[in-house]
């Protein structure tokens, strides 16, 4: 039996990156249908009916994706690269907010501050555990602090997803510690 991982990853690429490559069409909001995301997998060979889609959907460890009240749409909560408007409420972010990445990166966040490399907003966590497990998919993570509040007074937009994720254009290395 395909394991929910692979689910996961395969709905994360079609509904982020690639919905051409499985014949999808995202709205404009990010959403599609959910019958024909079964009918995609299906098609991959992937075992996968609506119960099972269910289980992914709601044991997904980030709450990756999110379905419509009547199961019938279903999309990507963020992370996407293909043009989408989510509608994420523009928040009052508080005093700090928290980035994890790896050494490696430090001297162009350095240079150019933190930008959304190929996703559509920079990423910014809550606490300094969830940022740790963001940067640890790299390697040793370094934790970067942000100073949101100070952010958002100098006119800096924040978004506030439905799984707690921070997300802003841009954040200027002058707003950062840790560096
Ligand atoms: C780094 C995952 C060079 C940045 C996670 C990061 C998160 C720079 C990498 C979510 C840079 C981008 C987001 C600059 C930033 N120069 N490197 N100027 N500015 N970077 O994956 O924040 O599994 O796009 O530090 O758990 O790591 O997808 O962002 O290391 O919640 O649901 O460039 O993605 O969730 O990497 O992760 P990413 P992220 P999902």
């Amino acid at each position: 039996m395909t394991d929910d991982k692979t689910i996961s990853k395969t709905l994360s690429f079609w509904l982020r990156h690639r919905p051409d490559a499985a014949g999808l069409t995202l709205e404009p909001a990010g959403w599609t249908d959910t019958d024909s995301v079964l009918a995609a997998l299906a098609a991959e060979r992937i075992d996968c009916d609506w119960e099972r889609l269910l289980s992914v959907v709601e044991g997904s460890d980030k709450q990756r994706f999110e379905l419509s009240a009547d199961g019938a749409r279903i999309r990507a909560r963020q992370g996407h690269s293909v043009e989408v408007e989510l509608g994420w409420p523009q928040t009052e972010p508080p005093e700090l907010l928290y980035h994890g990445t790896v050494e490696r990166f430090l001297a162009p966040i350095r240079a150019e501050g933190l930008k959304p490399m190929r996703r559509h907003h920079v990423h910014l966590s809550p606490d300094e555990k969830t940022a740790t497990i963001v940067g640890a998919r790299r390697g040793e993570a370094v934790i970067l602090t942000v100073r949101a509040g100070a952010m958002a007074a100098a006119g800096h937009v924040f978004f506030l997803t439905g799984n707690g994720v921070w997300l802003t254009d841009h954040v200027p290395a002058a707003f950062l510690s840790g560096l």
